[in-house]
């Protein structure tokens, strides 16, 4: 039984209610956790979609903190930190579920992307995750948890995942490099590599269609993954339950990455 009670999280990447961090989030609040929330900050703050967006799924569970954040804008994620700290004290666990690259430079080859779009797709896809770690750990005094969302496009060639495959990549060896790095403070940091799931994110991302039909017919469970699915791995994940893991890259994809 996960319990996360007592615990306080930080959840990065609620952009509407199919997000990944939504689903996570719900199972971790199940399991008793309160947590604070970061979106992207709205351009026009007279009509704040992104904000009321996030709000739809977090209001019920009366979190003290929902803060704008571009985690590409050091001094958005340091008033973030500080204000966690100021409210909660300290964090038991925070939730990277973020990506993002120009659809100019993910639908062309990966070698024709530009230099400008590289960098802007790694700093939010990958350098945050270590952003975020440096700023967790000093509010992490009890230990903590921190997991990233990834795909199997950053182990394999995947047609259509192109240069979000290599941040993934990257951002996979940074899991590995921050877990060794931070193992000694006992704070794990692990991955999920998640099956396509129909959000935002993945309409960006070639065929969803062709895809998943490809894991209903030739992942060893026949059939895609659920949101829940990916939702009760997280809350593990970022448990005690989970106290022996980290620098892991847990596959929760219906067995798909072991017949690719
Ligand atoms: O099939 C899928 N959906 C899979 C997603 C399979 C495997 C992995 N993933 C990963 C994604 O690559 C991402 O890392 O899961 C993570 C979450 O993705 P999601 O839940 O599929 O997508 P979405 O609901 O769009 O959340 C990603 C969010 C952004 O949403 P939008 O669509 O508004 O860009 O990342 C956030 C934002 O909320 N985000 C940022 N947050 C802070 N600063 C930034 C930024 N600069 N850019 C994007």
């Amino acid at each position: 039984m996960i319990s996360l009670e007592g615990k306080t999280g930080l959840v990065f990447g609620i952009a509407n209610d199919r997000s990944i961090a939504a689903a996570i989030a719900q199972q971790c609040h199940d399991a008793g956790a309160e947590m604070a929330f970061t979106h992207l900050p709205d351009a026009d703050p007279e009509r704040p979609k992104a904000r009321n967006r996030c709000l739809k799924v977090v209001k019920d569970w009366n979190p003290k903190l929902v803060l704008p954040c571009d985690v590409s804008d050091d001094a958005q994620l340091d008033e973030v930190f500080d204000k966690v700290k100021a409210e909660h004290g300290k964090l038991d666990f925070v939730l990277h579920s973020i990506a993002f690259a120009s659809l100019d430079d993910l639908k062309v080859p990966t070698y024709q992307c530009s230099r400008e779009g590289f960098k802007l797709a790694m700093d939010i896809s990958c350098y945050s995750l270590l952003a975020l770690a440096k700023r967790a750990e000093p509010l992490m005094t009890d230990g903590g948890s921190i997991l990233a969302m990834t795909y199997l496009g950053g182990e394999r060639v995947i047609p259509g995942y192109n240069m979000m495959g290599v941040c993934k990549a990257a951002l996979e060896c940074s899991v590995r490099y921050a877990a060794a790095e931070l193992g000694p403070k006992n704070i794990r940091v692990n991955a999920i590599s998640a099956g396509p799931l129909r959000t935002l994110a993945a309409s960006a991302v070639g065929d969803f269609s062709a895809m998943s039909k490809l894991y209903e017919t030739f992942s060893p469970m026949r059939r895609n993954i659920t949101a829940e699915e990916v939702g009760s791995a997280g809350a593990f994940l970022l448990s005690g339950a989970s106290s022996g893991i980290t620098g892991e890259n847990l596959h929760v994809d219906a067995g798909f990455h072991a017949v690719a």
